[in-house]
């Protein structure tokens, strides 16, 4: 087994392809789905799977679970579990030591050559453990130059952070404002520590939304990304998000993700014990349509654990366990990463040049009809999946201005084999409810029959092809049915977002 150090040192001995520019980063030179971003922002969103929902369908992160401590109590939280800021509730994460993380990164940093993010999200604060999150981020941008550093915080200790922050190029901050009125932050949350005192009540939620607000206007002030995560709670802070949207972004915000409270009483959280509810699918949607404007809306988050790994659909955490990675060889190849990153580029490339001629062939289109389909994808932006396979939908916006991301759903793998598949259709059913049709790569025919029945039309015929452009050409059809009057376009119903059966100790 290579000594962490040796190998270190190999690896930054090692630096140097001619990609890569005086900032360290690896550049792709592709300019596929920069809109009207400036290239100095283009060029920190572009692979980074959680500011870009292009890039999610291409590009991989992953996470080190280097941080236990907190140093605030949110309600919709169990300690014995990750952060449920950035994780969903129920996951426990594999801890490690900065030195484990380091050799973790390179190690799926050699597997894994399209994952170029490393995300330090818990499983407590990353900042109510800054010697440990800090001497991570250092021993990464030695040895892996080419992966942009991620964190994300509560806050409440972000403004004594925020020059380290910037020192170590960490130029993606993700920050949880979940209100900017202290009387509905002491709904949320109990109590916070601060400077060796425990506040509670009104007079805590104060001190954390003082210290939220002024440590992303110290960030923005030096040009670091700042995506802001607000976890929606019908009844206490849904209508007031609208507020906080606006609020952080007057103060520079770059993005905006709004999540559902995942709440079940087997988490053990207040809000999973006194019975407060998550948004259904429809009322998540609708307060990120009310939110977007000037500033984007994420809405591809999946609420990732503390160790994930790979693409933000899939989990690969548990080919990278730290007894697996002491026996693994690594070989940090940055020009073989780079090269590798460029055929995802050209792949990219292709994939927006064939949604922007269908979309052409939309123009002529008069209709006021905006439906919702349910997308099956490994990923790379294509209808890849299964649907027996499938843990996870993703969930299409379609109109006559194209075909918009609008979500994703989890659920139950239907081929299980043997019992529970009808139970598990159902659910699916269930969480895909408002959508019209479902793509998909490859269907049996018995749950493509119930499918029908719950009025979900399943569609195979653009296996393995791009999922925007295939989108798009089947929505023109369906016009043409309506226009012709062989089917009568109806709205659908609301559909359900998972809340329970998430627990998954690592
Ligand atoms: Fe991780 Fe968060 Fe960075 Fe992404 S996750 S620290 S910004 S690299 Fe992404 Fe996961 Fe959602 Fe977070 S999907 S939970 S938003
Ligand atoms: Fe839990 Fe994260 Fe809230 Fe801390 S910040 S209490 S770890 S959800």
């Amino acid at each position: 087994m290579p000594d962490i150090d040796a190998l270190m040192q190999k690896v930054a001995e090692s630096k140097g392809c001619g990609t890569t520019g005086g900032s360290g980063k690896a550049s792709c030179g592709s300019a596929a789905g920069s809109g009207d971003l400036p290239p100095e922002i283009w060029e920190k969103v572009k692979n980074h799977p959680c500011y870009s929902e292009e890039a999610h369908h291409h590009y991989a992160r992953m996470h080190v679970a280097v941080a236990p401590a907190c140093n605030i109590q949110c309600n919709y939280c169990n300690r014995k579990y990750d952060c449920a800021n950035e994780s969903r509730p129920g996951v426990v994460s594999e801890k490690l030591t900065p030195e484990q993380a380091a050799r973790k990164v390179l190690a799926v940093a050699s597997t894994i050559p399209q994952m170029t993010v490393l995300g330090i999200a818990g499983p407590g604060d990353p900042l109510a453990n800054p010697a440990k999150t800090f001497k991570t981020f250092e021993l990464i941008s030695k040895t892996a130059p080419d992966i942009k550093l991620c964190l994300s915080t509560n806050g409440l200790a972000l403004p004594d952070h925020v020059d380290t922050i910037a020192r170590y190029n960490i130029d993606h901050v993700t920050i949880t404002i979940n209100m900017i009125d202290p009387e509905i932050g002491a709904q949320i949350y109990p109590w916070i520590f601060w400077n060796h005192k425990r506040y509670t009540g009104v007079e805590a939620a104060k001190l954390l939304t003082e210290h939220q607000l002024r440590g992303l206007e110290m960030l923005t002030e030096r040009g670091i990304l700042c995506k802001i995560n607000s976890v929606m709670i019908p009844g206490i802070n849904d209508k007031h998000l609208v507020e906080v949207n606006k609020a952080v972004k007057s103060r520079g915000a770059f993005l905006h993700n709004i999540m559902p409270l995942i709440s079940a009483p087997e988490h053990g959280t207040v809000f999973g014990l006194n019975g407060q509810r998550g948004p259904s699918a429809q009322e998540l949607k609708a307060l990120q349509d009310s939110c977007e404007g000037e500033m984007n809306m994420m809405r591809h988050c999946r609420q990732c654990r503390a160790d994930a790994v790979g693409l933000l659909g899939e989990d690969r955490s548990a080919e990278f366990t730290t007894d697996k990675i002491m026996e693994m060889e690594i070989n940090y190849d940055l020009e073989g990463r780079q090269a590798y990153q460029a055929l995802v580029e050209q792949e990219r490339i292709a994939k927006v040049e064939a949604k922007q001629e269908e979309l052409a062939t939309l123009a002529g289109e008069a209709s006021d009809i905006t439906l919702l389909v349910a997308v099956a994808t490994r990923g790379s932006g294509l209808i890849n999946e299964h649907f027996g396979h499938a843990k996870e939908f993703q969930v299409y916006e379609l109109s006559t201005r194209g075909a918009k991301f609008v979500g994703h759903r989890r659920v139950d793998l239907y081929c299980q084999g043997g019992y529970g598949e009808e139970e598990s259709l159902e659910t699916i059913i269930r969480a895909i409810n408002d959508c019209h049709a479902v793509f998909v790569a490859k269907i049996g025919g018995c749950p493509k029959g119930d499918l029908i029945k719950a009025g979900i039309e399943p569609v195979d015929e653009f296996a393995h092809e791009f999922i925007e452009k295939s989108a798009i050409t089947w929505f023109k059809s369906y016009l043409e049915k309506v226009r012709s009057g062989e089917i009568t376009h109806a709205e659908r119903g609301d559909a359900a977002i998972r809340q329970g059966a998430l627990i998954a100790a690592a």
